[in-house]
C-alpha cells in the first residue's frame, strides 16, 4: 500500500514509518514550552531525522483533555517559521492542526502532510484546502472534542465503532476531492477513550486493516501507560511506549507518532524484523 504526497510516496508493509513529534505550544503534556523557541524547534527536528524519523509532526496547539483553544493567527506564527525551515531542509514535514487557514500556510511552507485530529470535521474549509493542495492527510478518530472527550466516553463495540466512523469518514474525503491513497487512519488513542479502550484498540489494531489504508498510531507517553504501570509520570513512560509501538506494529500499524524517536526508532526495526 502507498501514501501519496507532492512529490514522493510512502510504501507501507516494507518497514514502520517513525513520526517524531515536535509542539511548538507552551502546554503540550508531554513537551510543552522545550520547542516553543523556532531555533530550539529546528535543532530538535534535526536530532529526530538523525535519530530515525521520517516525518516531522509539527503542531502548535494541544489537544491534551482540557487544553486552552489558540486563535489561528497565532498558531500560524508559532508553525510557519519552523515548518518552512525543516521543508526548506528536506524534511517531510506534517502539520498538526484542525485550522484551514493554518493548514493551507503550513502546506505554502512546505508541508505535505495534513494531520488533522478532527479527521477534516473541525473547520468546513479544511477538507478542500488538503484536496487543493494535493497533500497527504491523517484522519485521525475522536469522540467529542479536546475539551469533552474524557468525560466518561461510551461506545457501544470501541473498534466497531471506530471503523464506522472511518467508513463515513473516508467516503466524505473522496467526495471533497482527496483521493483514496493519500489517506492514512489513525484511531485516536486518548481521544475520547477510557484506558481500557484504548487497550483494546491495541489488541485489535488488525481489524482497522479491513479499510484497505494505512495505519498510524500515536501512543507515546499518553495517560493510560502512566496508569498501566501504577502512575507513573509522564518522563517516566518511555519502556511502556516501546511496549506499545511493538505491539501496534505486529499488528499493522505503518505509521508511529513518538517523542522518543531513538528508542522508538530502534523498537520499530526489531519489531519490522519480526513481523
Ligand atoms: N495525539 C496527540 C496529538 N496529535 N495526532 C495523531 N494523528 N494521533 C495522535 O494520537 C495524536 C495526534 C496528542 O499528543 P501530543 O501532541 O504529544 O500532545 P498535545 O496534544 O498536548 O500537544
Amino acid at each position: 500500500m502507498i501514501v501519496r504526497y507532492p512529490g514522493g510516496l510512502l510504501v507501507c508493509g516494507k518497514r514502520t514509518f517513525i513520526m517524531g513529534i515536535l509542539n511548538v505550544t507552551p502546554d503540550s503534556f508531554s513537551d510543552g514550552g522545550d520547542w516553543i523557541d523556532p531555533d530550539r524547534a529546528v535543532r530538535r527536528a534535526r536530532t529526530m531525522v538523525r535519530e530515525g524519523a521520517d516525518i516531522i509532526d509539527v503542531g502548535g496547539e494541544s489537544t491534551r483533555p482540557g487544553a486552552r483553544a489558540v486563535p489561528a493567527a497565532e498558531e500560524t506564527r508559532r508553525v510557519v517559521p519552523v515548518i518552512r525551515r525543516l521543508a526548506d531542509e528536506g524534511m517531510l514535514v506534517s502539520v498538526d492542526t484542525s485550522k484551514a487557514s493554518v493548514a493551507r500556510a503550513a502546506f505554502r511552507a512546505g508541508a505535505k502532510i495534513l494531520n488533522d485530529v478532527t479527521a477534516l470535521r473541525g473547520d468546513p474549509a479544511m477538507a478542500r484546502a488538503a484536496a487543493r493542495a494535493g497533500v497527504a492527510v491523517i484522519l485521525m478518530h475522536m469522540k467529542g472534542t479536546p475539551r469533552t472527550m474524557q468525560r466518561n466516553p461510551e461506545y457501544g463495540d470501541v473498534v466497531e465503532d471506530i471503523l464506522a466512523f472511518f467508513r463515513e469518514n473516508l467516503r466524505n474525503a473522496l467526495r471533497a476531492g482527496i483521493e483514496r491513497d493519500k489517506m492514512i487512519l489513525d484511531p485516536g488513542i486518548g481521544f475520547g477513550k477510557s484506558p481500557e479502550h484504548n487497550l483494546e484498540i491495541l489488541r485489535r489494531l488488525d481489524e482497522f486493516r479491513s479499510l484497505g489504508r494505512p495505519l498510524a498510531i500515536g501512543t507515546s507517553r499518553k495517560s493510560f501507560i502512566g496508569r498501566a504501570l501504577g502512575g507513573r509520570r509522564v518522563d517516566d513512560r518511555v519502556c511502556g511506549t516501546a511496549a506499545t509501538v511493538a505491539a501496534a506494529i505486529l499488528r499493522g500499524a505503518d505509521v508511529v507518532r513518538v517523542h522518543d524517536v531513538r528508542e522508538m526508532s530502534d523498537v520499530a526495526r526489531m519489531t519490522d524484523q519480526l513481523r
